[in-house]
């Protein structure tokens, strides 16, 4: 099961844009499924918990400030192959680079606001969708 799934989050830049159902209707037209989804906000406590992976990283502070400043939309997404596809549909982290037509092409500002997340394996993908739902939210 966990390998047809992966975790995203809509940051806080695409939600304030109001850019949640236009990217959510990219998403279900690539053939995902919406597994667990809701709108929430974190504290800068919780996003450096979530972002824990890259303390060692130069842009730690930032990004958990970032992440920490405004509402966001996680969710739980399943199809074949999830967490590579949804990669490739998300495009490279920074945007100038992002391929055309994928989700951060299209709709992030920066490397740090660049609309999207993406879990990069599926260990990583199980272990943050347990971050935000319970099983009781998965449907
Ligand atoms: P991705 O989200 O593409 O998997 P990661 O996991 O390497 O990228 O990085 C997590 C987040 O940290 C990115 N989404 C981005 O917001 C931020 N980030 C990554 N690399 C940089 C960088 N060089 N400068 C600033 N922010 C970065």
């Amino acid at each position: 099961m966990a390998t047809n799934r992966t975790f995203t989050m809509l940051k806080p830049d695409a939600v304030a844009a109001g850019n949640t159902g236009a990217i959510n209707k990219m998403i279900e037209e690539a053939g995902f499924r919406i597994v667990a989804m809701k709108k929430t906000k974190l504290s800068a406590e919780l996003a450096g918990k979530f972002y824990e992976i890259h303390k060692e990283r130069p842009f730690y502070n930032d990004l958990c400030a970032y992440m920490s400043s405004g509402a966001i939309v996680p969710m739980i997404l399943e199809k074949e192959n999830a967490v590579e596809d949804f990669r490739k549909l998300i495009g490279a982290t920074d945007p100038k680079k992002a391929a055309p037509g994928t989700i951060r092409a299209l709709f992030a500002k920066s490397i740090d606001a660049n609309a999207i997340h993406g879990s990069d394996s599926d260990a990583n993908a199980e272990i943050e969708g347990n971050f935000f739902f319970s099983q009781f939210e998965r449907f």
